[in-house]
């Protein structure tokens, strides 16, 4: 794979073609560890068991093509400012990794930390906000209070008037916090994985889960032929019960549809990305200039990727409700993901009760955001068969020990 550099623009623009970005593999008959879902959790532990493990004789298979799922599909929000210990731990170990991400795999991942504001607009949002503020600092973790006034500072077009519906009486920011390219992110994971020698395989999704006379897996059925191997590592988001399933397995998860918003492009307009729980609406604007946005899930279970008009609806009321001047703009595009939610609303990481069977999941609304810290923990949790240390709270058996990880606040709008 040649580096991209200052000098290799100037060779390409004077001729040199450019090469493909990743090998398009046809899958071996066998390999050490087999990934399912080429989203960017999938690709990032590709990677990172290839390049910190030397794992290297693995294969990501994607039912469709790589970054076609949420990660293709998300609005790119990044922060860390979770309130329970376990999570800001995980969240934040991934912010570290998005900080120098573009330079570890040489690719721009386009990070942009403009700042995450979540608007309190009750005594209750106030209260909650604050107890996230305090409990980030204790942990080390950049989260500060904003008055009215200094919210607006930040953000220049918030209305701090108190002749708004819901008026602004102040606001957490995390200023580490802000947005990515979703499919660089992807894209720059599966380059650098297949430069490593990991063969990323798309159209070719798993069908079953085969195991041996002990129980331990030993192959996966797929739309391209059995595949050989004794460790799977499920990364399917929304569809992850369908292939668990597979292997005789139940988990505690259900899947709803969330839907996502583009504007048509405009100048800048809004600086940082603006969330709130009770207007209940999210939104920040691309470099292309859309404003991108969204709010809550669906209230039924569904695989369907469109998602109900009335949300759609609701969603565009509670963005005008926040910011009345974007009714003059046109809405370009929406489209719908499947998350997959726990009922502690924080992830799934580890071992399952099916030896050499590990599952990543349960990052409802908000695993963008974690993709290079889910992928580093989850390559180093199948590389060594020990949970790692961050992964570890995220177990399955908290769902039987009781331990639970509740981030239904942190959550924010979306679930
Ligand atoms: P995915 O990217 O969904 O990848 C899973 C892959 O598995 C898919 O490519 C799929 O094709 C593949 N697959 C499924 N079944 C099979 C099979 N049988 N065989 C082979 N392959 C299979 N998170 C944030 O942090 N910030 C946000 O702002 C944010 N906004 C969101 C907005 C929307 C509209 C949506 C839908 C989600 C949002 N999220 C956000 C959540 C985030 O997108 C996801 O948590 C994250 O992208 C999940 O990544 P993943 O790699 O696990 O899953
Ligand atoms: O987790 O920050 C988040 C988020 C924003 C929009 C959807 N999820």
């Amino acid at each position: 794979m040649s580096r991209y550099s200052w000098l290799s623009l100037l060779r390409h623009g004077a001729g040199q073609p450019w090469a493909r970005q990743w090998r398009d593999a046809a899958p071996k008959a066998a390999y050490d560890v087999v990934i399912v879902g080429a989203g960017g959790h999938g690709l990032a532990t590709a990677y990172y068991l290839a390049k910190e493990h030397g794992v290297r004789n693995v294969a990501v298979l994607d039912k469709g093509w790589l970054g076609g799922g949420n990660t293709g599909r998300n609005t790119t929000i990044i922060r860390s400012n979770y309130l329970q210990p376990e999570s800001a731990a995980l969240y934040d170990h991934a912010l570290r990794l998005w900080e120098t991400l573009s330079r570890e795999i040489n690719y721009n991942v386009m990070y942009s930390a403009r700042g995450v504001l979540m608007l309190a607009h009750t005594h209750h949002d106030v209260q909650v906000f604050k107890r996230h503020v305090h409990a980030n600092r204790l942990q080390g973790i950049d989260n500060e209070w904003l008055t009215p006034a200094q919210a607006a500072a930040f953000c220049p077009g918030l209305d701090i008037s108190d002749r708004v519906r819901f008026p602004i009486l102040g606001a957490a920011l995390q200023r580490r916090g802000g947005v990515a390219r979703h499919d660089a992110v992807a894209w720059g994971y599966a380059r650098a994985a297949s430069a490593l020698g990991v063969d990323i395989i798309q159209n070719c999704a798993v069908t079953g889960i085969l195991r041996d006379a002990a129980g331990v897996v030993s192959a996966v059925e797929t739309t391209c032929g059995p595949i050989a191997t004794s460790r799977v590592g499920v990364a399917a988001a929304g569809h992850t019960s369908v292939i668990m399933a597979m292997a005789g397995l139940r988990l505690p998860l259900e899947s709803f549809p969330l839907q996502a918003f583009v504007s048509e492009p405009v100048k800048p307009v809004l600086p940082c990305v603006v969330m709130s729980n009770t207007v209940h609406a999210y939104i920040s604007q691309s470099d292309k200039g859309e404003l991108v946005f969204g709010a809550g899930t669906d209230a039924y279970t569904s695989y369907s990727q469109a998602g109900g008009l009335h949300v759609a609806g609701e969603t565009l009321q509670a963005v005008l409700e926040l910011f009345p001047a974007f009714r003059r703009l046109r809405l370009l595009r929406n489209w719908g993901g499947i998350v997959d939610t726990t009922p502690d609303r924080s992830p799934i990481i580890g071992l399952t009760p099916v030896p050499g069977l590990y599952v990543n999941c349960g990052w409802g609304t908000g695993g963008f955001k974690a993709t290079p810290g889910s992928g580093h923990v989850f390559a180093a949790t199948i590389a060594t068969g020990v949970p790692h240390r961050l992964a570890a709270p995220f177990a399955l058996e908290r769902f039987v020990t009781g331990r639970l990880i509740d981030e239904a606040a942190a959550a924010a709008v979306a679930h």
